[in-house]
């Protein structure tokens, strides 16, 4: 979603400003702006936009030189990407910045409209620049008018403050929304998250819901949204800055896709030499409270709740107990029947997606008091909202379509479900060691499965052309065949939809023909011959089909068969595993294609709003 940086230093912070901005853009964005408070020859207020990359608003700020000032990579949520609503919105002398919803911003509208103020754009956000200046022509100070102006938003925020009266002064404030500040003897800074601040700082704040921070040269004041100070806590950030570099790959997903041995091997470091499983690796209390857990409930969106659908099949299988999944958005609004036992487990790579977020916070206000997230971020609001975590060590995933990020929460999820079939007295001691061991292998495992790209590529060349594809799976793999539509549709826009193979001659079969191909997902498991068929009825009707195999699988390629055997059979790690060939499909798909690969059409990285 859409990116804050503000900065107010001694000296010139318009490079500040665009490198904050830089560092943002992974999470998506439409069009650009920012505002400073030029003081050369008195205050003054001076703004730019663009639709279109940063690189853009960077050629136009060129000698634009300031102090203090605000940016933002806008995600339209309310009105179309234009010039027009691009942030920074002004108000008289002021300029707002805005990450989020306002859900009351048709009421707040017509009643400044009813006094005076002319909207000049669609956005919701613009009723907040107007908003705040009513308060301050009612006599309000700068400080006192942001607090009555946040106090009568409703919805999500995290907002960015400056005016031509106050040229010594910005204000931030967030309820939903993340924002992160970050402190330095040159300036204080704030951003939608800590890799835009590494330029100038480590030492950083996270602010909770409701918190107003007022930023000067040489201090940070909190004040809590009753106007009550409160002291943050300052931590300084383990963030990697090179972490986000390109280095020597074309796209952050490429570099991503490759990452994810590295990935893998950090998440389950801490693991270390144990030759038994302790459920301690998800926090402190876990012991207790998976002694407590009857059942499971997983909720998360998009890769994160394929993830969950296949722990599904884990933590049925290993620990015996029940498992759902939810859609977060789904389940936030349903009315559901609350289990006393209930473990609910949220899954967001950025810990701040705001549905997963609501659906924690619905399950808590149901009574379901036993929580842990599986988040990337470990000072995200998720993270923060539960009683147990599990941070993976993915690092910054910038490319909008998720890849190491899901290969690091399966491991996770299957940590979950050992752990859960330990407590339960489920895992044999011959179960633990073999799943450690084939734990520890994987990063080994995924790198030869990387090997196969060169004939991956290959199959991506014909693929492009396609405008439909379908993926079929079975079992804990149909999830994997999800993940694999889910990534050609996300990067190479290509129709893509996955059924488990059973479900074939139910429906989709109709759609098979020679301009259909079909992606098989088939593992040597118990389920192989099963697929097999479904294959045959595929090949029947002339379809043309590109199956992911395993050592083993023994039907030879033929006309319109196509097959890539993998490395390893992998038992019941072999979604971890699965999944890597389908985002290198996808990956060169598009490649071929020529679309943005990193920053696809209409997505954002951490969807921040409903
Ligand atoms: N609602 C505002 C801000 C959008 C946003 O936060 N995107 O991530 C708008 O539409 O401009």
């Amino acid at each position: 979603m859409c990116g804050i940086v503000v900065a107010i230093a001694q000296q010139n912070i318009v490079p500040v400003l665009l490198e904050g901005l830089r560092k943002l853009e992974y999470r998506g964005y439409d069009s650009a702006g920012l505002a400073v408070i030029r003081t050369q020859e008195g205050p003054s207020l001076e703004r730019l936009r663009s639709v279109g990359r940063v690189a853009e608003l960077a050629a136009q700020a060129d000698d634009l030189q300031a102090q203090l000032g605000i940016a933002h990579t806008r995600w339209a949520t309310h009105g179309i990407p234009s010039e027009r609503n691009a942030h920074p919105h002004i108000s008289d002398q002021l300029a707002v910045v805005h990450n989020g919803i306002i859900e009351n911003y048709e009421i707040l509208r017509e009643r400044l409209q009813g006094e005076g103020y002319t909207f000049v754009s669609d956005t919701d956000t613009e009723a907040i620049a107007h908003l705040l200046h009513s308060h301050l022509k009612r006599g309000q100070d700068f400080v006192g008018a942001v607090r009555a102006t946040v106090s009568e938003l409703v919805g999500a925020y995290a907002i960015g403050v400056i005016s031509e009266h106050e040229p010594d002064t910005a204000i931030v404030a967030r309820s939903g929304s993340p924002l992160v500040v970050g402190i330095s003897p040159n300036g204080n800074f704030a951003a939608s998250d800590t890799s835009a601040l590494l330029q100038v700082t480590r030492e950083v704040m996270y602010l909770e819901n409701g918190d107003i921070a007022v930023l000067t040269r040489n201090n940070v004041r909190v004040l809590r949204a009753d106007g009550q100070s409160v002291q943050r806590p300052v931590s300084t950030s383990q963030l990697s800055a090179d972490a986000v570099e390109l280095g020597q790959y074309r796209h952050y997903m490429q570099k991503e896709i490759f990452e994810q041995p590295r990935a893998l091997g950090d998440t389950l470091a801490m693991l270390g030499g144990a030759h038994s499983i302790s459920p301690q690796l998800f926090g402190a209390d876990a012991q207790r409270v998976l002694s407590e857990t009857q059942r499971v409930l997983i909720i998360a969106c998009g890769t994160s709740w394929h993830a969950g659908m296949v722990a599904r099949y884990w933590i049925e299988e290993i620990a015996g107990i029940s498992c759902s999944v939810e859609i977060a958005s789904e389940y936030r609004y349903r009315r559901s029947v609350a289990e006393p036992g209930t473990l609910v487990v949220v899954i967001s790579q950025s810990g701040e997606t705001a549905d997963t977020l609501a659906a924690l916070k619905h399950a808590k206000s149901l009574g379901l008091n036993l929580s842990l997230a599986i988040c990337n971020v470990p000072e995200s609001a998720i993270v923060r909202e539960s009683e147990l975590r599990f941070i993976t060590r993915a690092g910054p995933e910038i490319g909008v379509a998720s890849t190491k990020a899901f290969t690091t929460q399966l491991a996770a999820l299957a940590l979950l479900a050992l752990s859960i079939g330990k407590v339960k007295g489920k895992l044999s001691p011959e179960a633990e060691k073999d799943a450690l061991d084939s734990l520890r292998h994987l990063p080994v495992a995924i790198a030869k499965v990387l090997e196969l790209e060169p004939a991956i590529a290959q199959w991506a060349q014909g693929f492009a052309m396609k405008q439909h594809a379908l993926f079929l799976g079975r079992g804990m793999h149909y999830p994997i065949a999800l993940e694999g539509a889910l990534k050609l549709k996300e990067i190479s826009y290509i129709h893509a939809e996955a059924y488990p193979a059973g479900e074939l001659k139910h429906g989709p079969l109709a759609l098979v023909d020679k301009d259909m191909p079909v992606i098989a997902v088939a593992p040597n498991d118990a389920l192989l011959e099963k697929l097999k068929s479904n294959l045959q009825e595929v090949r029947a009707r002339g379809g043309e089909l590109f199956v992911f195999a395993d050592q083993g699988f023994e039907i030879p390629e033929s006309d319109g068969l196509h097959i890539l055997r993998m490395p390893e059979n992998y038992g019941l790690l072999s979604p971890v595993l699965h999944v890597v060939p389908l985002q290198l499909l996808s990956y060169h798909a598009a490649l071929v294609k020529g679309t943005d690969v990193d920053k696809p059409r209409n997505l954002a990285k951490s969807v921040t709003v409903e």
